[in-house]
């Protein structure tokens, strides 16, 4: 049976995780409009995983007798302005999900919550390899520049850049 602290901590991350995957749903519209493709495909792709993020822990908390709510959520910006400021925004927003996600882990250390602490376990790993490739997508727009036949190829090649993820996330 969860706590009532640890149940509403882990509502409120299925409200960022949902909010995470309607900003990058967001972020794939902008970059469709602009034609850029490759990007739009990924954002898409990031927007799935999201919601996948949020029904894990939907399922969770209904699973250990609490009540997984859908909460109202904040609309996200509909302009980008360009896509190295898209993805800028994009790790900014992992690495606050990142300590979204090591606040859960203290509150389950601190209510002696060791089941949820075992099932946060997931995220954390996840969150290093999301961190990650946020990174390593800033370091290639780094290595673009201005240069436009290296948007071309980076438009191209983002969709083989994944999410690394050791563990399957399993049936949401
Ligand atoms: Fe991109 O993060 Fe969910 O957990």
């Amino acid at each position: 049976m969860l706590k009532k602290k640890v149940e509403t901590a882990l509502n409120e991350q299925i409200r960022i995780e949902a909010e995470s995957s309607q900003i990058y749903l967001s972020m794939a519209s902008w970059a469709e409009v602009k034609g850029l493709e490759g990007i739009a495909q990924f954002l898409y792709k990031h927007s799935d995983e999201e919601r996948m993020h949020m029904l894990k822990f939907f399922k969770y908390v209904n699973e250990r007798g609490g009540h997984a709510i859908v909460s109202e959520l904040s609309a996200p910006k509909i302009d980008f302005g360009s896509f190295q400021q898209l993805f800028r925004e994009l790790f900014e927003h992992e690495i606050m999900v990142s300590e979204c996600i090591n606040n859960l882990v203290h509150i389950t250390l601190e209510e002696k919550d060791y089941a949820t602490h075992n099932f946060l376990q997931w995220f954390v790993a996840e969150q290093i390899e999301e961190e990650a490739l946020a990174r390593t997508i800033l370091d290639k727009i780094d290595l673009i520049g201005s240069d436009k036949g290296g948007l071309y190829l980076f438009d191209r090649d983002i969709q083989q850049l994944t999410v690394n993820s050791a563990a399957d996330p399993g049936p949401a």
